[in-house]
Formats: C-alpha cells, sequence, structure tokens
C-alpha cells in the first residue's frame, strides 16, 4: 500500500507538536502520572533510567525535535512520527536505520485503558526510555534487519513472536526481582500489575527457538512470559544466531498455544521465586 497523501514516500509526517491542545497534553499528564507512580519496583532498571535521561516527567506531550537531540546523544536512535500503522517493510527498514517511528495522536480521555492502534503514549512512554540503554538500541535495529531478511524468507510470522514476546511484553530476571521491560506492559496499568504478581501467567525462561514457535494473543492479557536474564544475554543471542537455519529447523515442528508449558521449559514458581525444569523439577540456576 501507499501511504497517504499528507505522508513523505517512507510514511513520516510531521509531529506538528504546537497542534496538540490543552486536552491532549493533559491525557498524556494523566497517563503519565498514573504509570510513573508505579514503575519503581516494577520496571526494569533500564527502563527507569531512560525515563530520567531523556527527561520525559516534563508535563505534556514530548517534543520529538527536543527528545531526538538526547537520545541521539544516548544511543544514535530517533523518533520519527507516522499516522499509524506502517507496513512490515516500511517499518523494518526505519528500525534498521535507528529510526523509531511512532504515532503522533494521543488516545480520548475515555480511552485510557484501551485502544486498537498504537498512540504517541505507548510508543513514546512504552518504547523510547529502553531505546536510550545501548544493548537495546542495538537490539532493535539488529531485529529491523533480522525482519527485512524474514519477509524475503517468507517468516514474518515467526519473527514477529520475538518482537512480541521481548519489546512489546518481555520480562527481564534482575538481582533484585522480575521486571517488566516490555513496552505493552510498562504502558498498560493493568498488565504492569497481572505480569509481575498473578499466579495464573507462566513466566518461562527466553529460548530464541521456543519463542519463535509460539503464538500469541492480542486481545487480553498474555498468559505466557519470557523472561530475558539480561539484556546483554539478549543482544548477545540475537546477533550471534543467524535465524535461517532456525526457521528452516522450526518449520516442520507443531507451533506452541498461547498458555502451553512444553518440555525443556524453564518456568519461574511465584511460591519459592526459583526457576525449574517443567518436566523434571529440576531447579535451574540463572
Ligand atoms: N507500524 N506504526 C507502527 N508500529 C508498529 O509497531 C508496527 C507497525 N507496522 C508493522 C508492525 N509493527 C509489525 O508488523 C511488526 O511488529 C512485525
Ligand atoms: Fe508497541
Amino acid at each position: 500500500s501507499s501511504p497517504p497523501a499528507h505522508a513523505n514516500a517512507d510514511w513520516t509526517i510531521d509531529q506538528d507538536w504546537a497542534a496538540y491542545s490543552d486536552s491532549e497534553h493533559d491525557v498524556w499528564d494523566t497517563l503519565f502520572a498514573r504509570q510513573s507512580e508505579m514503575l519503581p519496583g516494577r520496571a526494569s532498571s533500564a527502563f527507569l533510567n531512560g525515563l530520567d535521561i531523556l527527561q520525559l516527567s516534563k508535563p505534556g506531550i514530548p517534543d520529538f525535535a527536543e527528545l531526538n537531540q538526547i537520545l541521539m546523544d544516548a544511543t544514535g536512535w530517533e523518533v520519527v512520527a507516522v499516522p499509524g500503522l506502517v507496513p512490515d517493510d516500511i517499518f523494518f527498514e526505519h528500525l534498521a536505520n535507528r529510526r523509531f517511528v511512532s504515532g503522533n495522536f494521543i488516545r480520548k480521555p475515555d480511552q485510557l485503558d484501551y485502544l486498537q492502534e498504537p498512540d504517541i503514549f505507548h510508543d513514546v512512554f512504552g518504547h523510547v526510555p529502553m531505546l536510550a540503554d545501548q544493548r537495546f538500541a542495538d537490539y532493535m535495529a539488529a531485529y529491523g534487519r533480522g525482519g527485512l531478511r524474514a519477509l524475503k524468507f517468507g517468516t514474518l510470522e515467526q519473527l514477529a513472536r520475538l518482537y512480541w514476546y521481548t519489546v512489546e511484553f518481555g520480562l527481564i530476571q534482575e538481582s533484585e526481582g522480575l521486571r517488566i521491560y516490555g513496552a505493552g506492559i510498562v504502558s498498560s496499568y493493568g498488565e504492569s500489575v497481572f505480569a509481575l504478581d498473578d499466579d495464573s501467567p507462566n513466566r518461562i525462561m527466553f529460548d530464541l527457538e521456543r519463542v519463535l514457535r509460539t503464538q500469541y494473543r492480542i486481545d487480553d492479557y498474555q498468559q505466557n512470559y519470557f523472561v530475558i536474564p539480561s539484556l546483554d544475554e539478549l543482544l548477545r543471542v540475537t546477533v550471534e544466531t543467524d535465524f535461517k537455519p532456525v526457521y528452516d529447523h522450526i518449520s516442520d515442528m507443531p507451533e506452541i498455544s498461547i498458555a502451553e508449558i512444553v518440555k525443556g521449559d524453564v518456568v519461574l514458581n511465584m511460591g519459592t521465586q526459583e526457576y525449574a525444569n517443567s518436566k523434571t523439577g529440576q531447579a535451574t540456576i540463572i
């Protein structure tokens, strides 16, 4: 498909920051206050550092020109405005070139908890703080390059699961405890609590092949979350792995459904806060 008439060939548009109304800035401030209050002790240190470095606590919707001065210096990334969802090839091309696309619109006051397309609060509050971390910044650019390859191989469905279970809904094991870093969680009031505290979902140690085989749900909180041991490890695994042989290897394996535990999974026991092999029960040191 081709970009709307007011957009550039790469689907970017002017953020037009001066056009936001007072009530739109108020929606940002309301969402910001609610999320930032609960995130200490829940969000990863990388995310909280990013909020701080990027000065996102300033009132009102961030002005990308200002934000980009800091972000560029930190990791070489910039945020560009788009009208909404963009085609996959355009999305990956931007990521590979260290441009994160953000919707320039904000949800209405009666949609604080639910919206269909990612708005500026999800995109900027949820995603951009992590892009101030060098390891995550490099991971996202590598993901963009991987996306362009996946389009050629016809394996976008598999690769999109990696984005879903890390960038959108990832958990990280820090020395102080389990933390959230996925944008879909940190930008959601309900899921920020559910993902860490609720007894029902599984928290499974990240395994690349396992994640690429796992379906996901877009209609409700996740039932399976994947836990990375560190951002260094996430970056290492993804840049050191040639995904083509992995796609080939899993092509005739069954997909894994949204709430399933399979042989080999290392799962967090919420009672003991220890990880154990799901079948043998043997404890795992991480
Ligand atoms: N466009 N604006 C926008 N934001 C996204 O997160 C996005 C997109 N287009 C495609 C896309 N995501 C997905 O197809 C990829 O995650 C695979
Ligand atoms: Fe997102």
